[in-house]
């Protein structure tokens, strides 16, 4: 029988973004992958932008990146793909239940990631940060930092409670490491870098807890020591 071909992550070459979380799956459990709009050379437009607009000869049914593709297989949405992931390999909660509820903390996640990407990009989501770093730095970051990222901060720190309390376990199911620890874990990675300040001062030794325990998992180590790792950007390095 034909091997299935490897599977492919089309995302902006070099850039710790939302295609991190899918990355750091792949890496965490070993699973080939090739980044094929990595350039050695920059082009204009880049590859990805001629892949999104068809002018690449494919008639993609894709609104934006990260894509995941193997063969004529192509899904994009990062929650839907790390879903996928999660159930192929191995990486959801045992029971229906915490499988919904996975979804959910997903979906939360995916909220504080935007909240994030429009806080840093509050005039046009389509523009870079240098031309709108006035308005985000004089406003918008700032309440980003005094009111969202608490919010979300103390809720995640309250399921990582309810789900650990009295135990050894760190992760959101406790014992059990799923798609939505990855993704967590990439967000707070983020915020450690990007908001240093407000990581070290709020209230969240659980969420602490879960990004030093996923830095620590083996693979994910040797991956983040490696060139395969794309240096963080100043711009918000989770969105
Ligand atoms: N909800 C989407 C958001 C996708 C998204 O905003 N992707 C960014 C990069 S992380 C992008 O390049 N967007 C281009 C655009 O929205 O036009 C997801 O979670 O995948």
């Amino acid at each position: 029988m034909a091997e299935s071909p490897q599977w492919e992550l089309l995302y902006w070459p070099s850039m710790v973004g939302r295609g991190e979380m899918v990355k750091l799956i792949f890496e965490d459990q070993g699973v080939p992958y090739s980044l094929p709009m990595q350039q050695a050379e920059p082009t204009t437009p880049p590859a990805l932008v001629k892949f999104l607009l068809g002018q690449d000869g494919t008639l993609p049914h894709v609104l934006a990146p990260p894509i995941l593709r193997r063969g004529d297989f192509i899904m994009y949405q990062a929650p839907a793909i790390l879903r996928y992931l999660g159930k192929e390999l191995g990486l959801l909660p045992d029971s229906p239940e915490d499988q919904v509820y996975a979804d959910c903390l997903m979906e939360t996640v995916a909220d504080l990631i935007a909240e994030g990407h429009d806080a840093w990009h509050p005039i046009e989501r389509s523009k870079g940060f240098a031309e709108q770093q006035k308005e985000a730095e004089e406003h918008f970051i700032p309440i980003y930092k005094k009111t969202r990222l608490p919010k979300f901060s103390a809720f995640f720190e309250k399921v990582l409670e309810r789900a650990n309390k009295g135990k050894d376990s760190v992760y959101l199911f406790g014992d059990k490491f799923t798609y939505v620890d990855i993704a967590l874990f990439h967000t707070y990675h983020g915020i450690r870098f990007q908001c240093p300040d407000e990581y070290k001062s709020m209230d969240i030794p659980r969420i602490r807890a879960l990004v030093e325990a996923v830095e620590k998992r083996p693979n994910i180590a040797a991956y983040l020591a490696s060139e395969r790792r794309f240096a963080y950007s100043n711009s918000g390095p989770t969105f």
